[in-house]
């Protein structure tokens, strides 16, 4: 049975953003008693939302109305509102000009050991291509801090020897107001890097890589197995929340690699919607400098199998697809 009062919530409750010829994409985070979310948009020409909670915006400014229903039932709904404003409207506006508001911290870290990364240069813009309103550097710890306006930021990272880093980044008063921000060492012969990321909850999720060995087997790198020779290393194990956890791959041999994230902490639940509300979400690097982000599906599952590789042709295959399975031993397999 449903409640009447079920306790759950939508961050961010409010998106005020920069129009921008370039699609702009801001995921939406559920807390909470939430079955299987229905999403719908009050004005789709300014703002339409997918099936996965991605708000996605544009050209076109105006008002839209994000509304969030907690199940197919629509027995529970809360509203985004967002506004997507010209660039010039936040140039004008006094209570968004720059180094007014809210005071953002973060800390850079290297995706490999998880090391503090100094001297990595931070920029804000207001849309993917817009000016740059704000930055600061990573202090000798890898920390940064810098005052903003309230508001929805695209957020980029560089600092030498490492892949540069871009997300969106909302502050205001519902939001923490810290950023974790991963770097990827930049590749020096190897396939690719798979950096897993997430949010509070749960606290314990795993990055798992199978594949195949030169005699025929078939190799799994997961906690309790972190390197496989010639093949692909695990760095370290999180179980304290948001990650990061790294996964390098060397050098790929015929047969299929395939990539799951595991929701060790809810593994003996099902159905379980751990994994569906966590912000997971994983970013892949390869040697032809190609990037590729993929955000967990809002579907009941402990094992989320992100995408496959052909070991033959190089080709990576998103997949995508949730499932259950308990045993860590069995992921992927
Ligand atoms: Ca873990």
């Amino acid at each position: 049975m449903t409640s009447l009062n079920p306790h759950w919530q939508v961050q961010p409750q409010s998106i005020r953003i920069s129009s921008s010829q370039v699609e702009q994409q801001i995921p939406l985070s559920l807390r909470g008693d939430v079955d299987a979310p229905v999403y719908a948009s009050s004005n789709p020409e300014i703002v339409q939302i997918d099936e996965n909670g991605v708000v996605r915006c544009g050209t076109v400014t105006g008002n839209a109305m994000v509304m969030v229903w907690r199940s197919p039932l629509l027995d529970s709904v809360r509203h985004v509102m967002v506004e997507v404003r010209d660039p010039s409207w936040f140039a004008d506006h006094p209570d968004f000009a720059a180094g007014e508001g809210f005071d953002l911290s973060g800390i850079v870290i290297n995706a490999v050991n998880t090391a503090g990364v100094p001297g990595a240069l931070v920029l804000f813009r207001r849309s993917e291509t817009g000016p740059v309103i704000g930055q600061t550097y990573s202090d000798g710890s890898g920390q940064f801090a810098i005052t903003l306006a309230q508001g929805s930021y695209f957020v980029e990272a560089s600092a030498p020897g490492y892949i540069n880093w871009h997300s969106w980044v909302n502050v205001d008063l519902s939001s923490s107001n810290e950023v974790q921000i991963v770097l990827s060492p930049e590749l020096t012969g190897q396939f690719a890097r798979v950096v897993l990321q997430w949010g509070l909850n749960p606290r314990d999720l795993d990055s798992h890589l199978t594949g195949p060995t030169p005699s025929g087997g078939v190799f799994h790198v997961f906690y309790s197995h972190k390197i496989e020779n010639e093949a692909a290393e695990l760095d370290v194990d999180d179980t304290s929340s948001y990650g990061p956890e790294t996964i390098t791959i060397f050098q790929l041999i015929p047969g299929t690699y395939r990539y799951c994230v595991h929701d060790y902490t809810n593994r003996n639940a099902n159905p379980s919607y751990g994994l569906a509300q966590s912000g997971a979400n994983v970013k892949v690097f390869l040697n032809d400098n190609q990037e590729l982000t993929f955000n967990v599906p809002n579907e009941a599952g402990t094992v989320w199998t992100v995408f496959e590789i052909d070991g033959a042709t190089g080709t990576l295959i998103p997949v995508n697809a949730m499932s259950h399975v308990s045993a860590p031993n069995n992921v992927g397999l």
